[in-house]
C-alpha cells in the first residue's frame, strides 16, 4: 500500500511506481503533504479508508514532501484516529526514493508472501513446533469462512497432527455414528516440521491470515494462507518453497482415515472428492496452481507457489467437480493479490461491526479477538448453518449441534451479523418436521428438538462412551436433556430482539415458538393439587441424571409457554395461526402451575427436587483449583449423590430469562451455587463472569472471564485438540456485552448499564440493533453511545433516543446522568 503526497505523485519515479503497484492490486492514495505534528484531516481520512479496506498502518508506505522537512519516507505506524503524525525518515533525493519504490515493485513482481502486518492486539504468535501442543495449535490456527474450515496443521509434514478440511453440515454415518465428513486437503511439503531450526506461526485476526515461517539448513520457507471470506469455499496459499523444504508432491491429499472416492483432472485442474456412503453427500476440491520460476528449487533459488483450492460441498448429493474446477480457475485468473485484498476488505468489514476493544488489558484484548474471529469464521451467512460444538476447527463431538449453537453462539451473531444467526435458525426450521415426528413418536405434541443433532434432525446422541479415565459409561442426555426444546425457542426470540426481523417472527419464528410450547404443554404432569411438574430430565448440570423438576428446565418451559402465548396474541389478528384461545389460555395456566423450586426463606431456587438433601459438598473448599472435572476427581457416583454442580444451571436462568425469576435474588443464588460448581464444562465460567458483573462482584467476574478467555489458548481442559470450544467463545462475548456492558435488548430498546473492573481503562463494543450499528464506549465514569441510525436505548431505566450525533452520560454515584 502506498500513500503519497499529491506533489510527489506528479513526479516521474513515484508516478510510474504507483502505476505498477496499482496494476498489481496495491492501493495507492494521493493526499496533501503530511505536515509535522498533528496529521491533517485528509491523512486521517486516508488512513481510516485503508483501515476499512483491511490494510494495517504498518503495511502502508508513506512518501511525502513539503517545503520545511523535504522528502521523507516511512511506514504509517499510526492507526486511524491517532493524534500524532508518523515518524518518517528523510530521503536524499528523488533518485533514492525511486530506488526504494523499485524495491517494492520488485517484491511484488517476485510474489513474496506478505509479512504479518496486523497491529498489536490482533496477532497470535506461536514460536516453535511442540509435539505435545500441536493438535491444539492446529485448532487455534484454523481459518474458515462459514462453509469450509481449514485447520492450522503446519504446511510441512507433522506426524502428530493432520491437515483437515471440514464442511459445515456435511455428515457421514447415521445415528450416533454420524460425524462430519472430512474433505480432501491441500498437500503439504514432505519435509518434517520438527526438523525446522526455527518455526513461527502467526494468526492475523484482523486479516484472517495464517503466516508460517520455517528455517531449515539456513533457508527460510514462508507461507501465507487463508480461507477466503469474500469467496467462502476457496482456500488460498502462497508459499516460497526452498531446496530444504520443497513443495508438496501432490496438490491434494486424502484426509487421514478417509477414502477419496474419486479423483481426476479437468481442464488443467486436479480434483478429488470424498463422499458419504450413507447420506449421499460429499465434498469435492479442485486445485489450480501457479509457480514461478517454474520447476523445482534444486538449483538454489526458492520458488513461489500459489495454490487456489476451491471446495464445493453438498450434504445430500455428490457435488460436481466441474463446478469446483471452474471456481479454482477463476481464482487463479484473479490472482493472489486480488484475492488477498478482497479477503482483507471483507474481514475489515466484519470487524467494523463486531469488534470489542478492551483498553488496559492486552492479554484479554487478544483473547477476546481470538474468540470473535473464530465465532465469525465458523458460521455461514446464507442457507442453513449447522454449527457443531467445535465449529469447523475440529471433529470433537463429531460435529454434532448442541444448545451450544442456539444459546451461546447465536446471540453474538444476532447482534453483529444477523444473516449468520438467521442461517443458524434456518437449520432448526428445516428440522422442525423431524422434531414434530420425534414428539409424536413419544406420544407427545409439538416439536421435540434433539439434544445432539446432525444431518436430518433426529437425535444422534451416542448411548455410551468411555470417559476420560477409560471407563465405559452410559450417556442419557439424548433421552433426557430436554431443555434444548426451549433453548431453540429462546434463540429464535433472541434473534428477533436484536434484529427486529418481524417477518421471521411472524413466520418461521412463530412456528418454532408455538410447536415448542405445544411440546411442553403435552410434557408436563399435573398433580392432584394442580401443580405442574416435568419429571425425569437432565438439566445443564449433567452430573445429575433423571431428576424431577429441574429448575432450569421448568423455568425455560414456563418462559416458552408464556412467550408463545404472547406472540400468538400479538400476531393473530393479522394472521390465522390456527391456535385456539383455549390452547393459549392453557399454555398460560400451565406456565403458572409449573413449579420452580423457589424457597422464599432462603431466596434460592432448588436445582431439582431433592437437591438440598444431597451430601453438602462445597467444591470451592475441596478442589484446589477450578475448573475441574468433579466426576473424575470424586467419581461419578459420589458426585451424583452430592451438591456438586457441573455448570451454571439455576444460575443460567439469571443469564437467559432474568425476568422469569424473583427480583433481587441473583446474589443469594450466586452465593449458594457458584462455590458448589466445578465448572466441569467449558461453558460455565463465562456465564458466571456475566452474572458476577451484573451483581457488582467485579473481582470474581474478572477472574471467571479470564478463565473463559484462556480455555482454548491455554488448552485448560486438555480437549482443544478436538477443536475450539465455540460456545465458550460465544459465552465470552456475552460476559463482556451482557455482563460488563450491561447491554441487552429489552422491550424493543437497547438497555445499557456498564460496570468496568479496575484493570480496564475503557471498554468499547460495536453491535447492530434493529438494523442500526451501535457503538458504546465507556470508562468507569463516562459512557458514550453512538448509533448510525436513531434507536431507543435504556440508560438507568430512562428511555433515550440516540442517533449519529451520539449521547454522553456521566456516572453520578450509582446512576448515569446525561452529560451536557
Ligand atoms: O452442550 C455441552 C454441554 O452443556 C456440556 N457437555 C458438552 C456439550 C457440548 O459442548
Amino acid at each position: 500500500m502506498l500513500l503519497a503526497s499529491d506533489r510527489l505523485m506528479a513526479t516521474e519515479p513515484v508516478a510510474s511506481a504507483a502505476a505498477t503497484l496499482a496494476a498489481a492490486g496495491v492501493p495507492v492514495v494521493s493526499i496533501p503533504p503530511l505536515p509535522h505534528g498533528e496529521p491533517s484531516a485528509a491523512w486521517q481520512a486516508a488512513l481510516q479508508q485503508l483501515w476499512g479496506a483491511g490494510v494495517s498502518p504498518s503495511a502502508v508506505l508513506v512518501v511525502t514532501q513539503d517545503d520545511q522537512a523535504g522528502l521523507r519516507v516511512g511506514t504509517a505506524t499510526m492507526g486511524p484516529g491517532s493524534a500524532s503524525a508518523p515518524e518518517l525518515s528523510p530521503v536524499e533525493d528523488l533518485g533514492a526514493l525511486a530506488c526504494l519504490l523499485a524495491t517494492q515493485v520488485e517484491l511484488r513482481r517476485r510474489g513474496e508472501p506478505p509479512a504479518a502486518s496486523a497491529p498489536p492486539g490482533w496477532m497470535l504468535t506461536i514460536d516453535g513446533i511442540d509435539p505435545d501442543t500441536e493438535r491444539a495449535r492446529a485448532a487455534q490456527l484454523t481459518t474458515a469462512a462459514g462453509r469450509i474450515g481449514w485447520n492450522g496443521a503446519p504446511s510441512l509434514t507433522e506426524s502428530r497432527v493432520t491437515p483437515m478440511v471440514l464442511a459445515a453440515g456435511v455428515y457421514d454415518g447415521q445415528g450416533a455414528d454420524s460425524h462430519l465428513l472430512p474433505g480432501p486437503v491441500p498437500g503439504v511439503s514432505p519435509t518434517e516440521a520438527s526438523a525446522a531450526t526455527r518455526a513461527r506461526r502467526v494468526l492475523d485476526l484482523r486479516g484472517g491470515l495464517v503466516h508460517e515461517t520455517f528455517e531449515l539448513d539456513g533457508l527460510v520457507t514462508r507461507v501465507v494462507r487463508f480461507a477466503s471470506l469474500a469467496r467462502p469455499g476457496l482456500l488460498v496459499r502462497r508459499a516460497e518453497w526452498t531446496r530444504a523444504c520443497p513443495p508438496p508432491a501432490r496438490p491434494l491429499a486424502a484426509p487421514v482415515g478417509e477414502l477419496v472416492t474419486d479423483e481426476g483432472t479437468t481442464t488443467g485442474s486436479t480434483w478429488q472428492r470424498t463422499r458419504s456412503g450413507t447420506l449421499g453427500g460429499g465434498i469435492v476440491a479442485a486445485v489450480a496452481t501457479a509457480r514461478w520460476p517454474s520447476g523445482t528449487p534444486t538449483d538454489g533459488g526458492p520458488i513461489v507457489e500459489d495454490q487456489f483450492t476451491a471446495y464445493v460441498a453438498d450434504p445430500s448429493a455428490p457435488p460436481d467437480p466441474e463446478h469446483a474446477a471452474a471456481l479454482a480457475r477463476q481464482a487463479e485468473e484473479l490472482g493472489f493479490d486480488h484475492l488477498l485484498a478482497e479477503h482483507r476488505r471483507q474481514w475489515a468489514h466484519r470487524w467494523a461491526g463486531a469488534d470489542v476493544v478492551i483498553e488496559g488489558d492486552d492479554e484479554l484484548q487478544l483473547a477476546t479477538r481470538f474468540a470473535l474471529f473464530h465465532l465469525m469464521s465458523s458460521v455461514s451467512d446464507d442457507g442453513e448453518a449447522a454449527v457443531g460444538a467445535r465449529g469447523l476447527t475440529g471433529t470433537g463431538y463429531r460435529g454434532h449441534v448442541f444448545w451450544d449453537a442456539d444459546v451461546f453462539v447465536l446471540p453474538f451473531l444476532a447482534a453483529t451479523h444477523p444473516p449468520s444467526a438467521r442461517a443458524m435458525l434456518e437449520y432448526r426450521v428445516q428440522r422442525l418436521p423431524a422434531a414434530l415426528a420425534t414428539a409424536r413418536s413419544l406420544g407427545r405434541r409439538g416439536a421435540r428438538f434433539p439434544w445432539e443433532s446432525a444431518h436430518d434432525g433426529r437425535d444422534v446422541t451416542p448411548r455410551s462412551a468411555r470417559d476420560r479415565a477409560g471407563r465405559f459409561v452410559s450417556i442419557r442426555t439424548g433421552q433426557l436433556e430436554e431443555h434444548i426444546v426451549a433453548d431453540v425457542a429462546w434463540a429464535a426470540d433472541t434473534y428477533v430482539a436484536w434484529t427486529g426481523d418481524v417477518d421471521f417472527q411472524r413466520g418461521p419464528g412463530l412456528e418454532l415458538l408455538v410447536e415448542t410450547a405445544r411440546y411442553w404443554a403435552s410434557r408436563v404432569r399435573i398433580d392432584p393439587d394442580g401443580d405442574a411438574h416435568i419429571d425425569g430430565v437432565i438439566g445443564p448440570d449433567e452430573y445429575h441424571e433423571c431428576v424431577d423438576d429441574n429448575a432450569f428446565t421448568n423455568v425455560m418451559a414456563r418462559w416458552n409457554l408464556r412467550r408463545a402465548a404472547e406472540l400468538v396474541e400479538a400476531v393473530s389478528p393479522e394472521r390465522d395461526v390456527g391456535i385456539t384461545s383455549e390452547e393459549r389460555h392453557r399454555w398460560r395456566d400451565l406456565a403458572e402451575a409449573l413449579v420452580d423450586g423457589f424457597e422464599p426463606d432462603r431466596g434460592i431456587y432448588e436445582q431439582f427436587r431433592g437437591f438440598h438433601d444431597l451430601e453438602p459438598l462445597v467444591m470451592a473448599e475441596i478442589a484446589p483449583r477450578r475448573p475441574i472435572a468433579a466426576d473424575l476427581l470424586l467419581g461419578p457416583e459420589r458426585v451424583r449423590q452430592a451438591q456438586v454442580v457441573k455448570q451454571a444451571d439455576v444460575l443460567m436462568l439469571y443469564h437467559l430469562v432474568p425476568d422469569e425469576l424473583r427480583a433481587g435474588t441473583l446474589e443469594s443464588n450466586l452465593r449458594f451455587y457458584e462455590p458448589r460448581t466445578a465448572h466441569g464444562s467449558s461453558l460455565s465460567p463465562a456465564i458466571h463472569a456475566a452474572l458476577f458483573a451484573r451483581a457488582g462482584g467485579l473481582e470474581q467476574a474478572y477472574e471467571a472471564l479470564r478463565i473463559a478467555s484462556r480455555i482454548d489458548l491455554d488448552d485448560l481442559t486438555a480437549t482443544t485438540g478436538g477443536g475450539l470450544h465455540i460456545a465458550t467463545m460465544g459465552g465470552l462475548w456475552q460476559a463482556l456485552v451482557h455482563g460488563f456492558a450491561g447491554m441487552r435488548p429489552r422491550d424493543g430498546r437497547l438497555q445499557v448499564d456498564p460496570l468496568l473492573p479496575p484493570q480496564w481503562s475503557a471498554l468499547e463494543i460495536t453491535a447492530r440493533f434493529h438494523g442500526s450499528r451501535v457503538t458504546i464506549r465507556c470508562t468507569s465514569q463516562d459512557l458514550h453511545i453512538h448509533a448510525e441510525r436513531p434507536i431507543e436505548v435504556l440508560v438507568d431505566g430512562e428511555p433515550q433516543r440516540v442517533g449519529p450525533e451520539g449521547r454522553s452520560f456521566r456516572r453520578q454515584g450509582s446512576v448515569w446522568e446525561p452529560s451536557r
